[in-house]
């Protein structure tokens, strides 16, 4: 085949040679650039903010640049270890310990990232939640991991139903008011001192749960530990290229795992400065961050380049964007046309990148200093071993397709499904980590994606299961049953197609449909609200009583319907 290639251009990469060089590589090397205590501890919280506050020539460097239409502000290292400090404190106060679940569920903010860290600096597990979640969504995330406190804000303490928890003790208000009956961050904050001594942990003690969709069941909390900064750390200097002095930009929100593994950890382990932007997205205002804020280092996702590929060259050449100089991408597949284009807007190349919630940190990627094949997500990090394996676990040959797998015992592998050992266990054959995703292997060690091999959806970047939207959508009192599928859309990867059956005493119209439609928007979340509902007079299920998805989709787009022997009457 006459492989299309894009060189790397000549540069001071981090990553050059590697294969040559990092042939021997093991991961614990990396271990020497943290700091231990002197009980031999750590904690990702000081590595990322406190060890840069102590080093005089970088205390004073703008750690974060958070910006948002009504908000501007900059804080320095110094400052954001004073903030978490003070946080820290609060949470003593109010009797959080070690391995507790706090959850975030509020708009980005320097608020966020202080609560964050004081969060880690007492040794809890941080859950971040999307803005975007409705009652249903939080209440599932808070009940399975029995979080004791939330910090929030008014406004998105309508959808928290605090008497359905028994074991949300505490709630940290920003921005609430005197009336309120909770904790006022603020005031707690201006009381709070900005000293604190950090609880030293073990490398294998948790930090961060993320919830996420499977193809059945409830989200599951996907349990990560402080080790995980060996990886975080290593791909932010390899894949990310960051160099001391860059200003880097990862526009993801910290409720997805891009945004803390890539918005938190590995810049600010780095020592770099970070980009936060608040509010909603729009081509514009994202030129112009990239802009005004001299970004040097761009992560973002598929969908968010095609929404700006949309808006026209014009859009691009209103800006300076002379600064920037390394373009990530990540969640969905990267199609070749966005390189292109990229390639036209930026005169740079944009690199994918692959790797998932469970896996913490990035798996396999494109580096400044390789060759870029369009369409393919790269080769694997060093240290790092991936292969294409059957059901069994037994690796394929180049070029075959089959399950994507990694081999087990990486730095940042997630540690557990929380309260789920079996759903855990299950992700695991004969060795391998097997992804769910299914791709083929070229004889040069490329990966290319080929799709999700369950029916797991994925909408502008969103991971979303069709169980939960399903479950949702019968709860309507006109819904019978409901199979709910991901069709192919130009801009948003996969959109959210439904189909249902009407109980008796219904019949389609307009507005039902759309009430339909607001009802999961409202239960769950606006991503997950499907954009296209079908009525039907059945939904295909098999003998044992599953949906038939697959059979759906084959329907939705025309194509065969393959093997329908367990198609019920
Ligand atoms: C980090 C993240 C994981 C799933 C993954 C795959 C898809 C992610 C991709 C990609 C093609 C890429 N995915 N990166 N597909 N090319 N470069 O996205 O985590 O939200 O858990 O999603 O996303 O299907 O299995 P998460």
């Amino acid at each position: 085949m006459d492989m299309q290639t894009i060189k790397a251009r000549a540069g001071d990469h981090n990553l050059e040679n590697y294969e040559e060089k990092y042939k021997n590589f093991n991961w614990d090397e990396v271990k020497s650039n943290f700091t231990w205590s002197e009980t031999d501890k750590v904690n990702i919280a000081y590595e990322t903010i406190d060890k840069h506050a102590a080093d005089p020539a970088k205390k004073d460097q703008a750690a974060l640049i958070y910006s948002s239409p009504d908000r501007e502000e900059t804080l320095s290292f110094d400052q954001l270890k004073r903030k978490s400090n003070q946080f820290a404190n609060v949470l003593k106060k109010y009797e959080i310990e070690k391995g507790d679940r706090v959850f975030l569920f509020m708009h980005r903010s320097p608020e966020f990232y202080a609560a964050f860290f004081g969060i880690l600096k007492v040794g809890a597990i941080a859950g971040p939640l999307f803005e975007a979640f409705m009652e249903q969504a939080v209440r599932d995330r808070l009940e399975d991991s029995e979080a004791r406190m939330l910090i929030t804000t008014p406004d998105l303490l309508e959808r928290v139903p605090l008497n359905e928890l028994p074991n949300l003790e505490k709630i940290v208000l920003v921005g609430g008011s005197d009336s309120d009956h909770h904790i006022n961050f603020e005031k707690e904050m201006q009381k709070a001192s900005e000293d604190f001594e950090i609880e030293w942990v073990d490398l294998e003690d948790g930090m961060l749960l993320h919830y996420t969709s499977g193809s059945t069941g409830k989200p599951k909390g996907v349990y990560h530990v402080h080790n995980a900064m060996i990886q975080h750390y290593q791909t932010g200097k390899w894949v990310l290229d960051l160099k001391d002095d860059d200003v880097y930009w990862c526009t993801a929100d910290p409720g997805w795992v891009t945004g803390t593994s890539y918005g938190i950890f590995a810049p600010w382990l780095n020592g770099v400065t970070n980009v936060v932007r608040g509010g909603r997205f729009s081509p514009d205002d994202w030129y112009g961050t990239l802009d005004d804020k001299n970004v040097n280092v761009w992560y973002s996702a598929p969908t968010a380049f095609r929404k700006m590929l949309s808006a026209g060259e014009e859009a691009v050449k209103k800006h300076d964007l002379s600064s920037l100089r390394h373009i990530l991408s990540v969640g969905e597949p990267l199609n070749p046309e966005v390189i292109t284009w990229g390639l036209k807007a930026f005169d740079l190349r944009i690199h994918d990148t692959w790797w998932m919630t469970e896996t913490g940190a990035m798996l396999i990627c494109n580096y400044p200093s390789e060759d870029i094949r369009p369409g393919s997500m790269g080769r694997p990090l060093p240290g790092i071993k991936a292969s294409i394996v059957d059901n069994e676990g037994n690796e394929l040959p180049a070029n075959q397709m089959g399950n994507l797998a990694i081999k087990e015992g990486w730095p940042s592998m997630m540690r557990a499904v929380w309260d789920n050992p079996g759903k855990f266990e299950s992700y695991f054959i004969n060795g391998w980590y097997v992804s769910g995703d299914s791709a083929y292997r070229d004889e040069d060690g490329y990966f290319w994606f080929q799709g999700r091999l369950d029916d797991v959806i994925n909408t502008s970047g969103e991971r979303v299961g069709p169980f939960e939207v399903e479950s949702k959508l019968i709860e309507h009192e006109a819904v019978a049953e409901a199979g709910v599928i991901g069709k192919p859309d130009p801009e948003r990867g996969e959109i959210i197609k439904a189909f249902v059956t009407l109980r008796d005493g219904y019949s389609e119209s307009d507005e039902l449909l759309e009430d339909i439609r607001q009802f999961v928007k409202k239960g769950l979340s606006a991503h997950a609200a499907p954009r296209e509902i079908e009525i039907k007079d059945t939904i295909p299920k098999t003998r044992s009583g599953k949906i038939m998805r697959r059979l759906l989709k084959s329907w939705e787009l025309g194509l065969p319907t393959g093997d329908t022997s367990t198609l019920e009457e």
